[in-house]
């Protein structure tokens, strides 16, 4: 990696498909198995927010379950050890990015481990069900805590840090993500704009492969060690 200083890192589903959560657009994928309409959007909570608690605790359960793979820990010996400016954004809300030691992350579509109360608007770390209308643990009021994800029509966290790091980046890789959701999909213009050489590592080429310089595909388990190593 030469002439590069400053790495902006994009993950996705795909990072942690091989240990075992699921994606999202893949056959057998989380929005084959439910609508997104019905369970990821502002309105489907108000309409019926049982529906949305009970898919969010048995994702919060199951995440619980699963471990980091070789790819999250690639990643986590990478921010370990490069000298320059790193940052990885991830659009995943399991916590095995983390639990691999990587530091310099962001979660921009939120954390199934925090639960977010609508009330005072402090978030908690929180590891059991929301469907049984639990007390926001900071204001102590009940039935008003939701997943701490970010569900379309919502603004994914943090941007300006994002954009930021994006702009005074060297280098961009995307790792393990269809590019089908903005504004994530929409990062790699941005990096090639600010000069950036950018890299796609994903099973398949993804929707917006053709804006990569270079996309290798395979899993992520052999090719983020590869490229980290
Ligand atoms: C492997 C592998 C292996 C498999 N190894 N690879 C029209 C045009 C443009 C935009 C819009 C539009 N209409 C509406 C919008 C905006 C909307 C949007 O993008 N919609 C699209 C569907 C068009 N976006 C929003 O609403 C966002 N907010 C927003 O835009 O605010 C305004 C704003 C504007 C400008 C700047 C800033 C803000 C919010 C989006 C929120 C997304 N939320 C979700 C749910 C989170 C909670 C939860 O988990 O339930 O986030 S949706 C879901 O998709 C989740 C993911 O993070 C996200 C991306 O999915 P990802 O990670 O790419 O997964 P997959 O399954 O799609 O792909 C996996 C890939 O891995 C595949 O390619 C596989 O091949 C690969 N793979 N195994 C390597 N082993």
């Amino acid at each position: 990696m030469s002439g590069v200083h400053n790495i902006v890192i994009l993950t996705g589903a795909g990072v942690s498909a091989e240990s075992g959560i699921d994606t999202f657009r893949d056959g057998g994928g989380l929005w084959e198995q439910h609508r997104v309409e019905d369970v990821a959007t502002p309105e489907a909570f108000v309409r019926d927010p049982d529906l949305v608690h009970r898919f969010y605790d048995a994702r919060r359960a199951a995440i619980q379950t699963k471990q980091p793979n070789a790819a999250h820990a690639a990643l986590a010996r990478l921010d370990a050890h490069w000298p320059g400016e790193l940052l990885i954004v991830t659009q995943n809300v399991d916590d095995l990015h983390e639990r691999a030691g990587a530091k310099r992350l962001i979660h921009m579509h939120g954390e199934h481990l925090n639960a977010w109360c609508t009330v005072c608007d402090r978030r908690s770390p929180w590891t059991g069900t929301l469907i049984d209308r639990p007390a926001c643990p900071a204001c102590g009021m009940v039935g008003y805590l939701r997943p701490d994800v970010v569900w379309f029509g919502e603004m994914p966290y943090r941007m300006d840090d994002i954009y930021r790091a994006i702009n005074r980046a060297d280098l961009f890789v995307s790792i393990g993500t269809s590019g089908a959701v903005y504004p994530a999909a929409g990062f790699v213009r941005e990096a090639r704009q600010a000069g950036a050489r950018t890299l796609e590592l994903n099973m398949e080429p993804s929707q917006g492969s053709y804006w990569f310089d270079e996309a290798r595909q395979g899993p992520a388990t052999q090719l983020v060690p590869q490229w980290v190593d």
